[in-house]
């Protein structure tokens, strides 16, 4: 057709215009909402006693003893499995049955049950509490609450890197309903069940130290997060491949001098 006229060729740009538009609003979409990410620790500090929070809250961690590693993206924290933790100074968590995911690598050196995550007092149903559950030689993720708990099948203490996630979906009111995922695999749900309270008044987050009858986390810890949101399993397996940073926006802690370093290191 030879003719077209000059309304026709507008509405032709207009269309490219848009279609542009909607491609540019789809790249930028934010993979998980910035005001769920309660706190962000990527560990690339390289040094010092401060974790610094990536996330908008400013929930800068009290490093008490852990070491720099080299870790999956950039450094990690290395934990002696003595005495060392990391306390999220006035922050208490996620509370009541609000959902919420907390992911973070991990890398054992040893089979023990390691303290991961925690807050909440050690009361029934109030407690939240990440940990590993040992059977024989493996361990396998697990949450408790007191008086239930939820642990997974796949062993991630064999002395290799493992991403672990523990999801509490929205609508959910018991330990079984957490969804647990290695390294991006939904695990079984083994344990008892439980009704949950989790109590945001009695401690601030603990990152590593033992509660009462189980033993510190001995190992590799990196980009951990909290998030007062389930994510889904195609987010947790864009967190795991791209890294918190390449993946979930956040204020940059360093973009220039730690982009180069940011490449998975397996
Ligand atoms: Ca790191």
């Amino acid at each position: 057709m030879k003719f077209v006229n000059q309304s026709g060729v507008m509405l032709v740009w207009l269309n490219v215009i848009i279609f542009s538009l909607s491609v540019t609003c789809i790249t930028h979409a934010a993979l998980v909402e910035e005001e769920t990410i309660e706190v962000l620790y990527l560990f690339d500090e390289g040094e010092g006693e401060v974790a610094v929070d990536s996330s908008l809250n400013g929930r800068d961690g009290a490093i008490l003893g852990a070491q720099y590693a080299e870790g999956v993206f950039g450094t990690c924290l290395l934990y002696d499995g003595q005495d060392d933790n990391l306390i999220v100074t006035g922050y208490t968590g996620v509370g009541g049955v609000d959902p919420r995911t907390t992911l973070f690598w991990f890398k054992a050196n040893g089979t023990r049950d390691h303290s991961w995550v925690k807050w909440g007092p050690n009361t029934s149903g109030a407690k939240y509490y990440i940990r590993a559950h040992v059977t024989g030689q493996a361990c396998f993720l697990r949450i408790e609450v007191n008086g239930g708990q939820n642990y997974g099948n796949d062993d991630v203490c064999d002395g290799e890197w493992h991403h672990l996630a523990v999801v509490f979906p929205e609508g959910a009111d018991s330990v079984q309903d957490h969804d647990l995922y290695v390294d991006g695999k939904l695990q079984e749900k083994i344990g008892n069940d439980k009704e949950m309270n989790t109590n945001v008044e009695a401690q601030e987050i603990n990152i590593g130290a033992r509660l009462t009858g189980h033993t510190f986390l001995l190992g590799f810890l990196d980009e951990l997060a909290i998030f007062s949101a389930a994510l889904d399993v195609d987010q947790i397996n864009a967190i795991r491949e791209n890294g918190l940073q390449g993946t979930v926006s956040v204020e940059p802690q360093d973009k220039l001098a730690t982009s180069w370093a940011r490449i998975k290191k397996y």
